[in-house]
């Protein structure tokens, strides 16, 4: 067994537990709170969520080592010109930090994390997405694939961030660039992000090829489909 069959294995258990009502927590419709928007409204974790002190690193096991100068971002698919920006188009954009909060499907959430980088909708803007498209798939240099909705795809927070809490992103982490998606299960932001392809129509990608959510929204506790 290779570590990255361990880890879907490891993953496949947990889905299969959580499918028989046993973990990590059933839906249910308690009042979930009043935080800031990022939050959709609450003052703590979603439901099944617990929070950590320390961000742990999850991915597939394979660390692609990419300096900026060889790093770059193709926008494509379903749009009407394809741009590929290298490290300084990129960083040329306008940049923001946006405060939120990261809730892995696994149960822990690391709390209140400063992400910089520039939003995802601006710079999808520069290739013109077709009226057509309708959801992204995500690629990273390891070969990893998340499927999202332009919809969530373009929110406020969601970014591609090179910056955490003042810190450069780590290799481990996704540097130099990945993409954040507070508002989903933080499997949906590609570490290592090198293309996002635009789509009409949906299409798993990796995790929701092996039984995750399309969606993935923490506060309806939808983890698996
Ligand atoms: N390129 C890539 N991105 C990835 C993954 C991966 O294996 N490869 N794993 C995903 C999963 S399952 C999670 S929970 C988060 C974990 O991010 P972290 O390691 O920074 O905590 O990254 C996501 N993005
Ligand atoms: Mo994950």
């Amino acid at each position: 067994m290779t570590d990255e069959d361990r880890i879907v294995a490891a993953r496949l258990k947990l889905r299969a537990r959580f499918l028989e009502g046993r973990a990590p927590a059933t839906p249910d419709d308690r009042a979930r709170g009043d935080g800031p928007p990022n939050r959709h409204g609450m003052p703590k974790v979603p439901v099944g969520q617990h929070a950590v002190d320390k961000w742990p690193v999850l991915d597939l096991g394979h660390h692609p080592v990419i300096e900026q100068k060889e790093w770059s971002l193709k926008i494509d698919g379903a749009v009407e010109a394809p741009v590929t920006l290298d490290w300084a188009a990129f960083m040329a954009l306008p940049q923001v930090v946006e405060p939120s909060d990261f809730h892995c499907v696994t149960t822990w959430s690391k709390m209140d994390l400063a992400f910089a980088g520039v939003r995802v909708r601006d710079a999808v803007a520069l290739a013109h997405p077709l009226d057509a498209a309708t959801h992204v798939m995500l690629h990273g240099y390891d070969g990893y694939t998340t499927n999202v909705s332009l919809d969530a795809l373009l929110d406020d927070d969601v970014l591609l961030t090179h910056t955490v809490d003042g810190e450069p992103l780590s290799i481990e982490h996704g540097g130099p660039v990945r993409v954040v998606t507070p508002k989903l299960y933080a499997w949906k932001g590609a570490k290592w992000v090198n293309r996002i392809e635009l789509m009409i129509g949906d299409r798993p990608g990796f995790w929701e090829e092996n039984g995750y959510s399309m969606t993935a929204l923490p506060w309806e506790d939808d983890r698996y489909r």
